[in-house]
């Protein structure tokens, strides 16, 4: 299939130079029947009702015009598209600031902002988008684009060209100052192109620092439409974390929890995972970014699960940590209580107006005191063996929203994540070996005190325990999907197939 389709892709590309309407006569015999009910260009069809309105992807453009120098003009790119293994991509994910400018959502895309207006075609605009023009052609292997003429409609930017005007826009500016956004790195095709152009245009020129900071900072307080999408991402990882809570059992591995959390993501509508998904058991659960998922849970095993999914570029980052087989040990109740303590404390120093490190430091007290107490350290300042990382970030298109303001307020959402990881070997009584305990929850801030979106996942000891004494989607007796999904999961080996396969 791949030769095939790597053939067909070869015939295309030589194809694509003939203009907007492909003609019959260009295309490959065997192509033909493929192609003969698509004369011209596919509708292009929306399936989404609830993505950012124009309106507010220009209000945000506006902001950041307001906040540029005098005679500045500001280039910000996509994301390249990265190859996963010879001709297949990974799934595209558009630039973080740049999608939260434009609302655009396709590949080799590019965004100039002007201070001071461009004339373009004789009209004066500060804003213009630039998108590749339509290839019917190439549309039935990689999906309907919008092209310039509809961008304009969907997304509402003064002007949008095709990528093949970038350098002729250009030359015909020339700004004080330039804004450079995230730098693109391992770009091919158009989207290099245009980079390369700007990278010569660039040369000697001014460069204005505050770009990135500007746009982080508008990032960082959210909408109320923002917000509903956050929260469908996060209400999903809710349901995530209690379904697997309540399948969770010794024997699965680690894959099977993992599988099934994604799957509840994208039953509700995620578009992909915020970030790898970490389900971590006994010693795995002591590795912060553990994605390998490949550990068959064991009796006696902490789960620690750390996963969100993301909804419309909205990320959700939600973490939860239990006994895999539904009961504490004394050992690992000691260590989840500690940490739970201190995330109510940092959840309750999540305060408008006070300063971001506060939360942290709130953690990391009780931490410090309760490692001394539990005698696993002997001065405060050795908890960082046991909490080494900080205890939290903003959250929101990126699942780490650039941080670059220092102060809670208002339509703020940030992480509160505590934890405490021992590692086999630690320099402590054995029996606290291999418990790795996080918990982490999205948080809301708002003038009244901080609001606990992920709260629907339980996160005391008694809780955790009762909702792990019932049955889930991934281990119900009754349930159509353990059915499905049991004899490959549970590593029937490929002698057992054939043989079953011989008999009957
Ligand atoms: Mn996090």
């Amino acid at each position: 299939m791949r030769a095939v389709t790597s053939l067909l892709l070869s015939a295309l590309a030589l194809g694509s130079s003939f203009g907007l309407t492909w003609n019959s006569s260009n295309v490959p015999a065997g192509l033909a029947p493929l192609l003969s009910s698509q004369e011209g260009a596919l509708p292009y069809n929306v399936y989404e009702e609830d993505k950012i309105k124009p309106a507010e992807l220009r209000t945000r453009r506006e902001k950041l015009l307001e906040k540029m120098p005098a005679g500045s003009v500001a280039v910000l790119f996509t994301n390249p598209e990265r190859q996963r293994s010879n001709d297949t991509d990974f799934r595209f994910r558009p630039n973080s600031d740049f999608w939260y400018l434009t609302g655009c959502e396709e590949p080799n895309t590019a965004l100039l902002l002007a201070k001071d207006g461009i004339v373009i075609d004789g009209q004066n605009v500060y804003e213009v988008l630039f998108v590749p023009e339509r290839n019917p052609r190439s549309e039935v292997w990689t999906g309907i684009k919008m092209g310039p003429a509809r961008a304009k409609v969907e997304l509402g930017v003064d002007a949008v060209l095709p990528t093949s005007r970038f350098s002729e826009v250009l030359k015909a500016v020339a700004p004080t100052q330039i804004g450079n956004g995230d730098p693109v790195v391992g770009a091919s095709g158009v989207l290099e192109q245009m980079r390369s152009a700007y990278a010569a245009f660039s040369e000697g020129k001014t460069v204005w620092r505050g770009l990135i900071r500007e746009i982080g900072a508008l990032r960082t307080t959210k909408s109320e439409h923002e917000l509903r999408l956050l929260k469908r991402a996060v209400d999903s990882t809710v349901a995530a974390h209690s379904e697997a809570i309540k399948s969770c059992e010794p024997g699965m591995r680690e894959f099977e929890i993992q599988a099934l959390v994604e799957y509840i993501f994208a039953r509700n509508g995620c578009e992909a995972v915020a970030y790898g998904s970490i389900v971590g058991s006994g010693m795995n659960s002591c590795i912060l970014h553990y994605v390998d998922n490949r550990k068959r849970i064991q009796n006696g095993d902490i789960l620690c699960m750390d996963v969100g999914g993301e909804y419309h570029g909205y990320a959700a980052d939600v973490t939860r940590s239990y006994p895999a087989n539904g009961k504490f040990t004394p050992a690992q109740r000691a260590i989840y209580q500690l940490v739970l303590e201190a995330q109510d404390a940092g959840i309750k120093a999540c305060q408008n107006g006070a300063p971001f490190r506060a939360y942290d430091a709130a953690c990391r007290e009780v931490v410090s005191k309760g490692l001394v107490k539990l005698g696993i350290i002997q001065e405060p300042a050795e908890a960082r063996r046991y909490f080494m990382h900080g205890s939290g970030h903003y959250l929101g298109l990126d699942v780490h929203d650039p941080q670059v303001i220092t102060t809670l307020a208002p339509n703020q959402v940030l992480t509160v994540e505590p934890g405490i990881y021992i590692a086999p070997g630690s320099p402590c009584d054995p029996k606290w070996w291999s418990i790795g305990i996080r918990i982490e929850d999205d948080i809301l801030i708002t003038e009244k005190g901080p609001v606990n979106l992920s709260a629907g996942v339980p996160r005391d000891i008694a809780s955790i325990e009762k909702l792990m004494a019932q049955k889930g989607l991934g281990n119900n007796p009754a349930g159509k999907l353990k059915d499905a999904l049991a004899r490959f999961s549970r590593g029937d080996d490929l002698h057992n197939c054939l043989a079953e396969n011989h008999g009957h």
